[in-house]
């Protein structure tokens, strides 16, 4: 394929293609693709990146290699006082900024999984927009078994998708999930052989880039409005705005404060 377009990080990879396609990858397989606080910030400034490059229309999220996804945050370097130390020994819960990330970003994002997508690794596939799933993923949470959680969107977001009784199942039990069964429950979109899971994600997100980009972005923030309440509002309502900073109606306004004169509204018509 032809994302090829490489940037430096230590983390993570990142590339954008000619198309459109922006990739985040979490780099780390020998922790099973586990985030520490510059993980994230790496997929931060990445996402940001994206966000605002106007020639990328779809992201992807996802982990190399095969084995997983993302495993959540790096037990191996959990500190005592309220999360996951960086090397300054500053202690973060950084990825709970980037899941409000993704969710604010007007773009689709999509997680490719393969493996495991476990403990915050499975939070943050669960809050981008479509999951494209492979044979061989693994699904769930582990927060009571090794003293954590997640009650934000881990919790309600989680509830919306797969219902109060399922989500209670997943975080009160701790089992882990094949991709059928998360098919089943609503958590992926779809499950595909494994050695399709690049070709079928960049398939899903070429159709996406077909479509009206505005639209897109409305939807998104409508579907996210839901849940996410005033600030959920404040998305949508914002892109209302945005729409009507490109009307003559709402240019009028402009225009008038800035030459010094009344505005005159009268030939835009009441819609009914
Ligand atoms: C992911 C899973 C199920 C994979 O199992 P398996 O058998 O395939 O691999 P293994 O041998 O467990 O792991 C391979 C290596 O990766 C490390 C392991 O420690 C091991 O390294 P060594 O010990 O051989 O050196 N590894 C895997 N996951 C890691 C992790 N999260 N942190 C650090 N090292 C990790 C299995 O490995 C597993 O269950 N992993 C732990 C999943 C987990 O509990 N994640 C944290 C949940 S809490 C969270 O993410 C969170 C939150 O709840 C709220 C806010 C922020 C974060």
């Amino acid at each position: 394929n032809d994302l090829t377009q490489n940037f430096m990080f230590e983390d993570i990879l990142y590339h954008k293609s000619a198309d459109g396609i922006a990739k985040i990858t979490i780099n780390r397989p020998r922790v099973r693709n586990a985030f520490r606080p510059k993980t994230v910030m790496e997929m931060e400034r990445a996402l940001a990146d994206a966000r605002f490059d106007a020639d990328i229309g779809v992201i992807i999220f996802t982990g190399a290699g095969d084995l997983a996804f993302c495993s959540g945050g790096d037990q191996k370097i959990r500190g005592d006082y309220g999360g996951y130390k960086d090397d300054s020994g500053v202690h973060h819960l950084n990825v709970l900024d980037l899941q409000r990330q993704i969710r604010t970003c007007p773009k689709p994002v999509v997680a490719m999984v393969a493996g495991y997508a476990i403990g915050g690794g499975h939070v943050l596939h669960l809050v981008c927009d479509l999951t494209i799933a492979a044979d061989n993923a693994v699904f769930g949470q582990t927060g009571p078994k090794v003293g954590s959680f997640d009650g934000g969107f881990g919790a309600s977001y989680m509830a919306r998708i797969v219902g109060q009784k399922k989500a209670r199942e997943i975080w009160f039990l701790c089992r882990q999930y094949n991709a059928e069964e998360a098919l089943e429950m609503g958590l992926v979109n779809t499950v595909v052989p494994l050695k399709d899971l690049e070709k079928e994600t960049v398939a899903w997100c070429r159709e996406m880039l077909c479509h009206s980009p505005i639209a897109l972005r409305c939807m998104k923030a409508a579907l996210n409005a839901d849940c996410d309440g005033q600030t959920g509002l404040q998305e949508l309502a914002g892109d209302a705005t945005m729409l009507f900073y490109m009307t003559e109606e709402g240019q009028e306004g402009r225009n008038a404060f800035n030459e010094k004169r009344k505005p005159d509204f009268s030939k835009f018509k009441r819609n009914p």
